[in-house]
């Protein structure tokens, strides 16, 4: 495509109309910027044109600047002219006519117009600092100028996509137009404006800078502090709107691209940049045509009114679908139904959703008795209690009712899909969707491809998910698939390493420094001590070599399942959920270690980092290995979104990268040495080591 291709120019009586075509979002990639400076040129050129629309071609209006040429050679010179600039500066009127997304570079395109139309389903905003950096094209700059620093710190510190009503609130947007008419307004409304002067240049309006206090900044970094630790680039936003605050507008700017170009090439950027596009690409299946037709989805289904099945439920609700749910007694149902409401009811009174909104959503979900109530939906989720005697029972009811075609899906957190699907005449129907507790909150949906499930089976699902607000990852059918198996070997370390002389508290402190937003004692309490002991339990009776943790099963006899009755790893006060170091858990730790005899020994904080990550590391690559997960960014992407791993820190596997794959391999290999057959290396992470391939880059040839 010839850069000229990329940006059209058109004249309509008089309007100059500019259109972006560069899909799938008209991002800025080479050509695109220069494009539009050309056609700016243009139009300022041409006598008979008075002004100039911009507008994107497709789906969007300009989704920022190309991320995939970050960390590349600039394609042109540094002092070349800038596409803002030559907008900003043209003698005649810009409007920017925006629909879908006018994010980042996309936005600050828009800002250096000198005015903005959008319709309705418009959204806008400066995410940047969702991938590390922040705005380095003016935004820092005019944002604060046009909406006052408050309300631009708000968008640009956190990145959020603004609607455009908003927006116009706001003052971003001029006129919100309707939706299938924003060309005609947008050239109307440019025909309006063509003649008025002085231009409303953002950069020369000061009068709302005096808002930016020192205070508001210093309150800003305060706000921030918790969830910020570790990163720069909130910081670096802050300090970019403040240089607004305190600096002439083009000095401004200098700081902002100086700030921007220290951040671009960071860790956190880098690290940020590669789970934007694993995210992406975890949607992707090479084995089964994009084009697949997938089963229309409108009702849904849920079987089993417990934890699950109720947040499996409010997951429909809240995305607007109809869905019904069932359960073996009318006494379970209502438990199930309280608590679904009652979850509702915590969310408005904290303020985050409203409460008609609250009843729009109980409103879809309608309880019901009996499986024929229920076999006319599309699709059906089975969330019943984990055991497979229960299952077997619960899906031959669901192959007997429900209608031909439907999504047979179930929930199990690491049952053999294969037993549920031999249950029934349709195996090809049914597939796991493997949601995570709390099922409404948690954005993993891992789908998990049984030996009979069809391709617009797994595809069906892998959409379902987005569809939900979730992001979809796609496991083969092996034991926890592969969110758990992979995570199941960290579980087991910070248990040995109490054997050892560590203790919860110090364990997680580590995990909370390294970006936890908690440590992982404490989120086995949250999520009940009770469940890992059930789970031992089976284990141990499955696998001969299942390596026992006899502290964490002590720390279950003795009556602490964690926070649900206030005492687990940590102790609790009554109606409080701060952990509190409890000499009772120390002593059983003292205790057992030295009935089993273990040397005891000091922890670095490095160690106890690595023995828990390493060993996933090493899980992981096994997944991979037997073809159980197609990517090594896929089980990054589940880490992200599944188990809180910092996201700045790009993934499990990313994060190993940033220590190398041969010296990750060697620490493996001398704790093998040391520790015996658990640690024994993945066959696949030697390959890596020895080829220097990175660990993010690992794929397995197909799933299996
Ligand atoms: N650069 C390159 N590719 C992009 C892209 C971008 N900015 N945005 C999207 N894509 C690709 C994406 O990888 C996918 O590709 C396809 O487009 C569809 O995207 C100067 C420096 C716009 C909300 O951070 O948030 O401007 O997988 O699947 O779910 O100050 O994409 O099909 O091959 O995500 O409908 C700031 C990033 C850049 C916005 C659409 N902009 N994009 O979501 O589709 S930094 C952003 C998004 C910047 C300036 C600075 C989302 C979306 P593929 P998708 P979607």
């Amino acid at each position: 495509m010839s850069e000229r291709e990329l940006v059209r120019f058109e004249s309509v009586d008089g309007i100059g109309v500019i259109t972006i075509d560069n899909p799938p979002v008209n991002a800025l990639s080479p050509g695109v910027p220069e494009g539009i400076t050309a056609a700016i040129d243009r139009g300022n050129a041409d006598p008979g044109v008075r002004a100039m629309v911009l507008i994107g071609a497709g789906r969007s209006f300009i989704a920022g600047a190309d991320i995939r040429q970050f960390g590349k050679a600039p394609s042109r010179p540094a002092n070349a002219r800038r596409h803002y600039d030559v907008t900003d500066d043209s003698p005649k009127p810009v409007v920017a006519a925006i629909h879908g997304y006018a994010l980042g570079g996309g936005l600050e395109t828009a800002l250096a117009c000198h005015y903005r139309v959008a319709v309705p389903s418009a959204k806008v905003g400066l995410p940047e600092v969702q991938i590390g950096i922040l705005p380095g094209a003016g935004g820092t700059q005019r944002l604060p100028r046009l909406i006052g620093p408050k309300a631009a710190l708000d968008m640009i510190v956190s990145g959020r996509h603004l609607p455009a009503e908003e927006a116009h609130r706001l003052g971003i947007i001029d006129e919100v137009v309707p939706e299938a008419q924003l060309r005609d307004a947008a050239i109307a409304f440019a025909r309006r404006v063509a003649d008025k002067r002085p231009l409303p240049r953002i950069r020369d309006n000061d009068e709302k800078l005096a808002e930016g206090t020192a205070d508001l900044f210093e309150a800003t970094r305060k706000s921030i502090a918790r969830r910020a630790r570790n990163q720069r680039a909130p910081y670096a936003c802050i300090e970019a709107v403040e240089a607004a605050c305190t600096l002439p507008f083009d000095e401004g700017c200098a700081r902002e691209r100086k700030l921007f170009e220290e951040q671009v090439n960071s860790d956190e950027a880098r690290a940020l940049r590669y789970a934007f596009f694993a995210e992406r690409e975890a949607a992707k299946l090479p084995h089964i045509p994009r084009e697949i037709e997938l089963r229309p989805i409108k009702t849904a289904a849920v079987v089993g009114a417990g934890t699950m099945g109720g947040g499996i439920a409010m997951s429909f609700a809240d995305y607007g679908y109809p869905v019904k749910i069932t359960d073996a007694t009318q006494e379970a149902l209502d438990r199930g139904m309280a608590r679904i409401r009652s979850n509702y009811e915590t969310s408005v009174k904290r303020g985050s959703l409203a409460a008609e909104e609250m009843e729009k959503r109980l409103a879809r979900i309608e309880p019901v008795l009996g499986y024929d109530k229920i076999a006319d939906c599309d699709v059906v989720i089975e969330a019943v209690f984990e055991q497979i005697s229960v299952k077997e029972e619960v899906w031959k009811e669901i192959d007997a009712a429900m209608k031909p075609g439907a999504l047979l899906y179930t929930n199990t957190s690491g049952i053999d899909i294969d037993i549920m699907a031999n249950v029934t005449k349709r195996p090809q129907d049914v597939a796991g969707t493997h949601f995570f507790a709390p099922a409404n909150v948690m954005k993993l949906f891992e789908v998990v491809q049984g030996t009979k499930s069809a391709p617009d089976v797994i595809a069906s699902a892998m959409d379902l998910g987005r569809k939900i607000g979730k992001v979809s990852g796609l496991a083969g059918n092996t034991d926890g698939f592969v969110a758990n198996r992979s995570r199941a070997p960290f579980s087991t370390e910070m248990v040995i390493m109490l054997e050892e002389g560590a203790l919860p508290e110090q364990v997680d402190k580590v995990m909370v420094d390294f970006g936890y937003p908690v440590g992982p004692f404490v989120v086995s309490d949250i999520s009940g001590l009770d469940i890992g002991y059930d789970t031992r339990k089976r284990r141990a009776a499955q696998y001969p070599n299942y390596r026992k943790l006899p502290i964490a099963d002590r720390i279950v006899e003795a009556g602490r399942l964690g926070q649900k009755n206030g005492k687990g790893w940590y102790r609790y006060e009554p109606g409080d959920r701060t952990p509190h170091p409890d000499p009772e858990v120390a002593r059983i730790i003292k205790e057992t270690a030295a009935e089993l005899g273990i040397a005891q020994h000091s922890f670095t904080d490095d160690e106890i980092l690595k023995r828990m990550l390493f060993a996933s590391v090493n899980e992981a690559c096994k997944i991979l290995d037997e073809g159980k997960a197609l990517r090594a960014s896929d089980v990054d992407v589940m880490w992200l979104y599944g188990f809180g791993f910092p996201r700045y820190r790009g993934g499990l596997m990313f994060w190993a990268d940033t220590i190398g794959v041969r010296e990750v391999y060697n620490q493996i290999a001398a704790w093998h040495q040391r520790y015996g057959e658990r640690w024994a290396p993945s066959p696949l992470l030697r390959r890596l080591a020895d080829a220097g391939t990175p660990l993010r880059e690992a794929k397995a040839e197909r799933l299996r």
